[in-house]
């Protein structure tokens, strides 16, 4: 075979693929990319490895007894049948269900990442397929930074005012003095970007911003060489920012200008940093007895915030915690109180070091986007209850100042999403998993999900299907071409649900008459046609794909804080004042104890549970719980486990040493990894990234409990919203102990398919 090197893309960037003689794949990184993303060697591994899902597979005792709630999920045998079998059992519990119970009864959320690819996105997909036979309940926000949004569209009117238009990092080297980085630049973070990024520079900028830092996080990996480390206790930055502001207020280093003509509800916060509700006033004192910086510290960083241009930036990990609207209100009261919101590279920043589109330069283009209709079910849950919806149907529940029910689910629907790997407290969701009559997964490796479905169905990776894909401010649109045919059995989801739809007389309205092909062709040529409109050009499809890829067109847009700053009363926030609301009379007007009218420090109320604070945060080593099997994530693990980095005093403390396998335990759960030791993380503080494949074993220690055998965090994690404003995924944080794991080793059973029968 010769060799052909062809254009596709992924979540962790552009890159060429081809297969050698054995018809494996080998990947090449993009020839303008000058840093690839090290996740990029997981590809080969993970292409054609053992767990991919060959054909369809039901479980054994739902295929006998028919469908009905069961607590055998995830510890049965699975039958494998041809397609129509499996099409006609699955056409048929989504008919029964919809006209039983409506179509209310059918979960399709599917909360997940999928894979990069503008057509063949598997949650886009099923939700158009459902909403073509009547819709679903869905799901609102993500994991990623779900509490922000529900909070910042009530302070500053909308998201994406902050997220949708951050400065690139050239212009905060022309501009900043200082970043003040709350979680600070984690570089590990930035070679990622929904759909992918062309040219991946961020992650260098963060290493090397060529400005000041102050970087504020437990971890000594998230602060940048030239970087001030500020080792802070988890949780608590909301104590340290607070600080920052009484300092500017009490040294009259405030924009008071700025305050009154950009903001509202000033008074209400200066009158809380002072004390007057409560008696406490928030000063530097006050907060280093919290956050455990020494109050001369942050007097000094504060007057340093004063004296130039300024960028506060909080990073997406501090919001999914409890009470994670506090540290984002708080930052931009912080950077109101600078008055620099709307200046280039001052202000607001979120999620610098937390994604690699936050200082991306490339043009803010609409890309293609397929449609998915709408959804007559009003029906839906804030992302991260899931487990709440499936465990208390008829339960009333609080979000955003309404209450609502939760409706009673029969049917879960799952493609492109793993929620054994995103939620918290897996045994919880596994017993939220047993409550449906039936769950049905597409995926292409046997992940925990899959291995907790009743039917689960092959799908191709994006290797073996065409595609179009960029991410948000990327620099090229690149055509995906086929390199591998589909392995096995699999099928696109898209041809699942054609054939979902046809069983189900909804095929024309699914399809509209056009095959894979067509819908590429036909979602590039509306789009060129509506970038010709706003004077643009771009080549026709053939020539594209000739191309392998083309540069996206500049578009100029002016941020809608720059417009706000020149004039906010012909350009206002889409707040109830028009203006930056640092109290809001609407969150205010909710009365939940655990988010105020303001930004404010609240004790934690999440049971503790350990003496160790748990850190789980994104892998450095894979895209969440994918590529788990590659080169990139294997090399990491220690003897096959997850590693679990502590501070050597705390090791020491329990007699651990560097590469022993370790016991990581709490109230809800249990897990083992491999001991790293390092000086760089703060004492009492450990980290365990999340993405470990699930791997739920019966617990030695503990009667009737499951301990995982691989390291997956989620064991540990409390099932708790961040608060009842936005109920979003508090899953960062967690608290533990740690343990030298004693008597026989458990064998890690996730790089092997489940039991598989015919
Ligand atoms: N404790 C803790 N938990 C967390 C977080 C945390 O900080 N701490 N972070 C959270 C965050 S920010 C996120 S975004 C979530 C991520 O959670 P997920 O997005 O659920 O994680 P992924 O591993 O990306 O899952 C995507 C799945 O889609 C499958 N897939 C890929 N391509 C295809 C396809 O073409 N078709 C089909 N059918 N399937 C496909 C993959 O095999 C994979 O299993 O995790 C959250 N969970
Ligand atoms: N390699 C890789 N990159 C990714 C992802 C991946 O899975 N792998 N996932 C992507 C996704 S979906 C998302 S949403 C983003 C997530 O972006 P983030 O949520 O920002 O990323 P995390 O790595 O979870 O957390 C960033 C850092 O915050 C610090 N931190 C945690 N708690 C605290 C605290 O209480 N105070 C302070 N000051 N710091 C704290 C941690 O040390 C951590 O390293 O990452 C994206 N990038
Ligand atoms: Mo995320």
């Amino acid at each position: 075979m010769t060799e052909r090197w062809v254009p596709t893309t992924s979540h962790w960037g552009a890159y060429q693929a081809t297969t050698d003689a054995d018809g494996d794949v080998r990947v090449a990184p993009h020839p303008e990319d000058p840093a690839p993303s090290p996740l990029l060697r997981n590809v080969e591994g993970s292409a054609r490895h053992p767990t991919r899902v060959a054909r369809p597979a039901i479980r054994r005792s739902w295929l006998d007894n028919g469908p009905g709630p069961s607590a055998n999920r995830g510890h049965e045998e699975f039958v494998e049948v041809d397609w129509d079998t499996a099409l006609d059992l699955v056409a048929a519990q989504l008919d029964r269900v919809r006209g039983e119970s409506g179509n209310e009864a059918i979960f399709g959320g599917s909360y997940g990442w999928s894979s990069a690819g503008r057509f063949h996105h598997a949650q886009s997909q099923l939700h158009r397929f459902l909403n073509t036979i009547g819709g679903y309940t869905a799901s609102r926000n993500n994991y990623s930074f779900g509490t922000s949004q529900v909070l910042l569209p009530h302070v500053v009117g909308t998201v994406s005012s902050v997220l949708g238009y951050a400065d690139s990092w050239e212009t905060i080297r022309d501009n900043t003095d200082l970043i003040v980085a709350f979680g600070g630049l984690p570089t590990k973070n930035l070679s990622v970007t929904p759909g992918g990024v062309t040219r991946h520079t961020g992650a260098a900028a963060a290493a090397d911003p060529g400005v000041e830092v102050a970087a504020i996080s437990p971890l000594g990996a998230d602060i940048p060489a030239s970087g001030r480390w500020y080792s802070i206790a988890p949780g608590t930055d909301v104590a340290m920012q607070l600080a920052l502001a009484h300092t500017l207020l009490a040294e009259d280093l405030h924009d008071t200008a700025f305050l009154q003509r950009y903001c509202t509800g000033f008074e209400v916060v200066a009158g809380y940093l002072r004390g007057d509700p409560d008696g406490v006033a928030k000063t530097p004192e006050w907060a280093a007895e919290i956050c455990e910086i020494p109050a001369a510290d942050i007097r000094e960083l504060a007057r340093r915030m004063a004296g130039g241009r300024t960028l506060v930036n909080v990073t997406w990990s501090l919001q999914r915690t409890e009470h994670g609207e506090q540290p984002v209100w708080a930052g931009i009261l912080l950077a109101a109180m600078l008055g620099q919101i709307g200046l280039p590279g001052g202000g607001f920043g979120h999620g610098y070091g937390s994604m690699a589109e936050m200082g991306d330069s490339g043009p803010l283009l609409r890309l293609p986007t397929l449609s998915q209709g709408a959804n007559p079910v009003r029906a839906f849950i804030p992302v991260a209850r899931i487990a709440d919806l499936l465990l208390s149907p008829g339960e009333e529940f609080q979000y955003n100042g309404q209450t609502r029910t939760y409706p009673d689910i029969r049917l879960v629907y799952w493609a492109g999403g793993n929620p054994f790997h995103h939620h918290q407290d897996l045994t919880r969701l596994r017993r939220a998993f047993a409550r449906p009559e039936t769950v049905v997964v597409h995926e292409t490796h046997w992940t925990a999900t899959a291995r907790h479905a009743d039917v689960v169905l092959p799908a191709t990776t994006t290797l073996e299907r065409e595609d179009l894909g960029a991410g948000r401010r990327d620099t090229h649109l690149t055509a995906m071409h086929r390199v591998l045919d589909p392995y096995a059995e699999s099928r696109d989801d898209y041809s699942i649900f054609t054939a979902l739809a046809d069983r189900l007389g909804a095929r024309h309205a699914f399809t509209e008459g056009r095959g894979a092909r067509g819908w590429l062709e036909h979602l590039y040529e509306s789009w060129r046609a509506s970038l010709l409109d706003q004077g643009l050009e771009v080549p026709r499809f053939e020539r594209f794909w000739e191309l392998g890829r083309i540069e996206l067109p500049e578009v100029a847009e002016q941020p809608p804080l720059r417009r706000f700053r020149q004039d906010p009363d012909s350009s206002p926030l889409h707040t109830p004042s028009g203006r930056i609301e640092l109290f809001s009379a609407t969150v205010d007007g909710f009365g939940y104890p655990d988010c105020p009218g303001h930004p404010a420090w609240l004790e934690p109320q999440h049971p503790r549970g350990g003496p160790l604070h748990l850190i789980a945060n994104q892998p450095p080593t894979r895209l969440h719980s994918q590529g788990d099997v590659g080169a990139a994530s294997m090399e990491s693990k220690v003897d096959g486990r997850e590693p679990v980095t502590l501070h050597p005093e705390d090791a020491a403390a329990r007699g651990i040493t560097e590469g022993a396998v370790v016991r990581l335990f709490n109230d809800r759960g249990a897990c083992l990894a491999g001991a790293r030791l390092s000086d760089r993380v703060r004492p009492g503080v450990v980290v365990l990234p999340t993405g470990a494949w699930f791997d739920p074993k019966p617990d030695p220690k503990r009667d009737g409990a499951t301990v995982c055998a691989h390291g997956n965090p989620n064991v540990l994690t409390a099932d708790l919203p961040s608060s009842r404003l936005s109920q979003g995924c508090a899953g960062q944080h967690a608290h533990v102990d740690v343990e030298p794991h004693d008597g026989p080793l458990p064998e890690i059973t996730t790089r092997t398919p489940p039991p598989l029968g015919t």
